[in-house]
Parts: structure tokens; sequence; C-alpha cells
């Protein structure tokens, strides 16, 4: 179960972020409103929700699940894997030790973006991508077994980041779209199958038993809730121009 969550508000040089989408430029006013609906979202699921202000300085900053990876022994500082990025992790770090008092970090040449990181249980699973490299991974996993966790990689080839294709709804049931379907890694699931051109529902996180999609997937909705999960559907259009999902709206622990 969750206990908290850590947001921070779009800033208006959102617009400016990184992409590969070509879907087009953020609308910031409707970004405020899906983010804020979003956190209602987090509160229904009984959340505590810290929003910190937005950071014009880092356009992406609003992804904040990217710049650390929150477990119930310590909180894991990371080093993100785009330049452009690297400086967001200081604020974060601060908002964070209000929490935490074992706080790790991610050094140089590793690198790696917490999206990268799924947890499935006392789990977690790192994939190795443009963002994350096998040094931050071996960081990481060496951090995790220090506090009793295990962990281990998984090589992405299509996806921005590992939560990009795959999430962990809890009780054996992973959503599953593109190259994790098939992935060895993930036979001992059961696996919720996305067709490719649904692929960005993929991601979406499971909160205290709700499973929180993206709006406009009817097809993987009906799936989910067939597998016994309330759903809570959030329009994500401005923060999917940016290649964000979900999950990366927020910091939950
Ligand atoms: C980036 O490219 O870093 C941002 N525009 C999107 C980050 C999405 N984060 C995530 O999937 N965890």
């Amino acid at each position: 179960m969750f206990k908290r969550a850590v947001v921070r508000v779009p800033g208006r040089t959102m617009v400016n972020g990184l992409t590969q989408a070509a879907l087009g430029r953020p609308d910031y006013n409707l970004a405020l409103e899906q983010h804020d609906k979003y956190v209602q979202a987090l509160i229904k699921c009984g959340l505590d929700v810290t929003i910190l202000q937005a950071d014009e300085g880092y356009p992406d900053s609003t992804f904040i699940e990217d710049t650390a990876l929150l477990t119930k022994e310590c909180a894991v500082i990371t080093n993100p894997g785009a330049d452009s990025r690297k400086g967001e992790i200081a604020a974060v770090k601060e908002a964070v030790s209000k929490f935490y008092s074992k706080i790790e970090t991610i050094k140089n040449p590793g690198t790696l973006d917490a999206g990268d990181i799924m947890m499935a249980g006392s789990h977690f699973y790192i994939g190795l991508s443009k963002r994350t490299n096998l040094h931050g991974a071996e960081q990481m996993i060496s951090i995790l077994e220090k506090y009793s966790f295990t962990a281990s990689t998984v090589t992405l080839k299509d996806v921005l980041h590992l939560k990009s294709g795959v999430s962990y709804l809890e009780n054996s049931n992973l959503i599953a779209a593109g190259e994790f379907i098939s992935k060895p890694e993930f036979k001992r699931y059961n696996i919720l199958k996305v067709k490719d051109s649904e692929s960005y529902v993929a991601n979406c996180v499971w909160i205290n038993g709700t499973v929180l999609m993206a709006a406009g997937y009817p097809a993987a909705k009906r799936q989910v809730e067939n597998a016994g999960y309330p759903v809570i559907e959030l329009d994500m259009s401005e923060f999917r121009k940016l290649d964000g999902g979900l999950s990366c709206l927020s910091l939950r622990f």
C-alpha cells in the first residue's frame, strides 16, 4: 500500500520539454488542468500528496518519477540520462529528505531514470535504455541488495523507459505492450496484453487497489476491470506530447 505521493506542477517551459512524439506542442493550460485531475485521483486513492511548485528552469521536471526511486527502506536519487534533466534532482532530494533518513544516489558514469524501474513486490526490474546505462543499473542493484531487495535488468528495444510499455498491477498481474508481451523475464506473470496501436495505455499505475489509466482505451480498461480492479481514467494528452506517461507524474511511496 502507498501512503504518499510527491508531484511537481508543470511549468510554462514544459512546451520546450524533450520529445520524440511529433504530436505537437502541449497546451499549457490544459496540462495544468490534467495535472490537477491527476492529483485529485491520487488523493481519491488515499494518498497524502506533496505538491512541489513549478520549476521553470527544468522543462521536464513535472515528470518527477524519473528523479528518484522511493522504496519502503530507502530513497535513491537518480542521475537522469538526459543532460537537460540532471539539475532536477537537487530539489527532489530536498523534498524527499522530509520523509527518508536513508538516501542513496546514483553517480557518474552511471545514469538512470526511475521510469526505467518497475517494482514487483520486493523485486525491481531495471530497463537498460537510452537513459539508463549498465553502470547506473549496477549501482541501483547493489543499493537495493543492501536493503534486502532483489533486482535484475531488462533490455529495451523500442520504448523510452521500461514502464512506457509495462506496468505491474500487483497480484501477479502485468499489463504489457509490444516487446514486453513475450519477454522471458515476465513469463511468470499473468499478462494483460495491449495491442501495439494502444501501447500508450500500458503505462498505468496501481494505487491501493485502484488502477489509474490514460483515458481513451476502452478495450484495455475493460481488461483491467475484468481482472478485478476499479479504474480511474485520466486525460493525459498534453503529457503524451512530451513522451510522458501516467506513472511519470508522481513518486508514490
Ligand atoms: C523526457 O524525455 O525525459 C520527458 N519528456 C518524458 C519523461 C517521461 N518519463 C517517464 O516515462 N518516466
